[in-house]
C-alpha cells in the first residue's frame, strides 16, 4: 500500500466516531446464572438514558449483571431504553441497579 493510502486510512479512522464506551464491548456477555435457573423471585424495569450504541447497552447490562442476586437482564419493553432486571429482592434492590447504572456513566430510573 502506498503513502497515500496509508494516510487516508489513518484519516479514516481518526475521523470515525469513537464512543467513549467502546471498550465495554469486549466485557464478557450477559448471561443467565451459570447454573441457568433464574433464582430472582422479582423483576424490574429500569429506564436507562443516555445508551447511544450498543456497547453502551452491553456495559449497562453487565453493570446489572455484576450486583449480587441479580439473576436475568432482559430487554424491557419495546422502549429501548428499557431493561427487565430478574433479582431476589432479599440480596439486591431496584435502588442498588440504578446506583450501578450511575456508576457505569449512564442515568437510570426506575419505570
Ligand atoms: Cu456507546
Amino acid at each position: 500500500m502506498n503513502p497515500t493510502t496509508l494516510l487516508a486510512l489513518i484519516g479514516l479512522s481518526l475521523a470515525a466516531p469513537a464512543c467513549q464506551n467502546a471498550d465495554a464491548a469486549t466485557a464478557k456477555p450477559v448471561r443467565d446464572d451459570a447454573t441457568g435457573a433464574p433464582r430472582g423471585s422479582a423483576s424490574v424495569v429500569l429506564v436507562v438514558e443516555g445508551m447511544s450504541c450498543a456497547s453502551c447497552s452491553i456495559k449497562v447490562r453487565s453493570a446489572l449483571k455484576k450486583l449480587d442476586g441479580v439473576s436475568a437482564v432482559r430487554p424491557g419493553d419495546d422502549d429501548k431504553r428499557a431493561i427487565a432486571v430478574d433479582y431476589d429482592p432479599a440480596r439486591v434492590s431496584p435502588q442498588a441497579m440504578v446506583e450501578a447504572v450511575e456508576k457505569a456513566g449512564y442515568h437510570a430510573r426506575v419505570k
